[in-house]
């Protein structure tokens, strides 16, 4: 079974050509080599921690977890984990799943006070019989299992939220991920509103993984989940196919089960690229005046180390490591 996986792959990663005259697909992964993507520039610093791991041979599931805890705990980053910008009542919660090459998933939807939800999500998938905890039962379950309760909202983003209440205007800003610690002005999928960390992982010996986690849209309303814990809509990973996350307004992925989508489009035999414009044309399709006016934004990695993103609107970008390449890329775009 091993033998013949490692064929398999051997072969995959021998079909370069096919590859290459694919448009607009780049191919990043070596001959062997390891690859991992995360959303945002921010995915940069998390792609490195993800990249240590990978390279030491170790599997992709321990890469994406180790990968974007180092989004959760920066504080300068408002849209995931700590400092995350809080929902309307001034609370941070967060959602987060992870998902291994065996279908195995964890999520954890609305939890407080834990620095890394993506490991909490992790324990669930590992430890207990179900996939999704969420509220008061991820937290105790968190508690129960060594995690340390603490104080995630930073002073900056309490300002945030209290200059927000001013207002109290709910309108999600697009590519806020990019622009929090900078001057924005608002637009729904940015400014005063997301941070998502997805990353995507392809481990040495061929495994894929992947992890999504998040603060969910700012001063959303308190017990509001957004798609990034959804399996099948935040973030999915088929082993034998690939795997896809996103970022954005959620509800807009929610509706199309889209990451999910992507990877089954790539099983129909899309590139990554066209998988994921594929999934924006559809988000647009149900209703194109709204998606005139929201970010939506996927990501996705095939199995033969192909990646490619299609965002609704200009300004999504995403970070991409390998034996060979450590860049942030612009996603193309349908507006
Ligand atoms: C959500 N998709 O909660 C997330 C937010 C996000 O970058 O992507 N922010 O809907």
């Amino acid at each position: 079974m091993h033998n013949r996986r490692s064929f398999l792959l051997k072969s995959l990663f021998a079909s370069g050509a096919v590859i290459a005259g694919r448009k607009n697909v780049r191919a990043v992964s070596g001959a062997s080599g390891p690859v991992v993507v995360s959303t945002w520039d921010f995915g940069i610093a998390a792609n490195a921690a993800a990249w240590t791991l990978l390279s030491a041979g170790k599997r992709g599931v321990e890469a994406v977890e180790a990968g974007v805890k180092v989004a959760e705990a920066d504080p300068e980053n408002q849209s995931v984990g700590y400092g995350g910008l809080p929902d309307r009542d001034g609370r941070v919660t967060l959602d987060a799943c992870i998902m291994d090459e065996f279908y195995n998933c964890g999520s954890v939807m609305c939890l407080e006070h834990i620095m890394h939800p993506i490991s909490v999500a992790r324990m669930v998938m590992e430890k207990t019989p179900h996939v999704v905890l969420t509220g008061d039962g991820a937290l105790q379950f968190a508690l129960a299992n060594g995690f340390r309760k603490q104080n995630l909202l930073t002073p900056a983003s309490e300002k945030m939220w209290k200059e927000w209440l001013k207002e109290s205007k709910y309108a999600p800003e697009q590519n806020i991920e990019n622009k929090l610690s900078k001057k924005k002005k608002p637009m729904p999928g940015s400014a005063a509103n997301h941070d998502t960390i997805g990353m995507v992982a392809l481990d040495s010996t061929g495994n894929l993984a992947g992890a999504c986690t998040t603060s969910g849209l700012a001063f959303k309303m308190h017990g509001r989940v957004g798609d990034s814990p959804i399996i099948g809509a935040g973030l999915y990973v088929d082993n034998e196919i690939g795997a896809a996350t996103s970022t954005g307004v959620g509800e807009e992925v929610i509706r199309i089960v889209g990451s999910h989508l992507v990877v089954e489009l790539m099983r129909q035999g899309q590139d990554p690229v066209s998988a994921c414009k594929a999934a924006v044309e559809r988000i647009v399709k149900r209703n194109p005046e709204k998606a005139r006016q929201v970010q939506v934004g996927f990501l996705a990695l095939s199995k033969a180390g192909e990646v490619g993103a299609y965002a609704l609107q200009k300004g999504f970008t995403y970070s991409v490591r390998s034996g060979t390449v450590d860049e942030i890329r612009s996603s193309p775009s349908l507006f």
